[in-house]
């Protein structure tokens, strides 16, 4: 059986865990915490990020994007990579490239204020959170045509963006929430309350090797 080594918070692991049940494939879950990352994983990938998924025959994923990849090329019933591949794509690259560099500046400015040395934390903080805005603007056009990104189901793009938007609205829930972009509270809103959602956040314990193995699926 597939191992996928993940950590509940991690947008990029939620993301695998999204595409992995929607795609109706079992793995073995190994809750990994990121300050103390066991040496199976580094053994399987140095880089030691997470998610990484090691298949049965020992290759090894670990872009978050492929594990999606791999998991609806497998099995796709619900179709969440049956149309628009090419603009999917689109999307899911400006996430995680213009939307998830503000995301950091606006979520952790400390982290950045070398960079930007004549900027106060807030202000590093307030350029960003405005930066990220055009991307969430972007979305709040898409979605006025529809309840998910590509039509009335969710797609590919929809779970792998999801994530971070819900990142970027618990930065400060309260104002996400009256901030006039009611088409993405609405798509976050369905999102967090959905089985899907539920299943991925589920909390285990850290991994161990000589743990009972547990068992992801749908
Ligand atoms: N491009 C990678 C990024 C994965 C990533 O950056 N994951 C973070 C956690 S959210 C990580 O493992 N960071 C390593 C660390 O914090 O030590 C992917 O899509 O899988």
């Amino acid at each position: 059986m597939p191992v996928l080594y993940s950590f509940r918070r991690c947008p990029y692991a939620m993301r695998a865990r999204l595409a992995l049940l929607a795609a109706q494939q079992t793995v073995e879950l190994r809750e990994v915490v990121l300050r103390d990352k066991p040496a199976q994983l580094l053994a399987c990938s140095p880089k030691a990020t997470v998610p990484v998924l090691q298949l049965a025959d020992g290759q090894v994923i670990d872009e978050s994007l492929e594990i999606m990849l791999w998991a609806l090329a497998a099995h796709d019933p619900a179709g969440l990579w049956a149309t628009k591949r090419s603009e999917q794509i689109e999307w899911i690259t400006r996430n995680d490239g213009f939307f998830k560099a503000a995301l950091d500046r606006y979520k952790y400015p400390n982290r950045y204020a070398q960079d930007f040395s004549q900027l106060s934390l807030l202000q590093i903080e307030q350029q960003h959170k405005q930066q990220a805005e055009i991307f969430i603007n972007e979305l709040e056009q898409r979605l006025q045509a529809s309840a998910y990104l590509f039509g009335p189901s969710i797609s590919m793009a929809d779970i792998a963006i999801l994530p971070f938007v819900r990142q970027f609205a618990f930065v400060d829930k309260a104002g996400f929430d009256l901030a006039p972009y009611s088409n993405v509270q609405h798509w976050l809103q369905q999102f967090l309350q959905s089985e899907l959602f539920a299943a991925v956040m589920f909390k285990y314990p850290q991994w161990q090797p000589g743990d009972e193995p547990i068992i992801f699926a749908p």
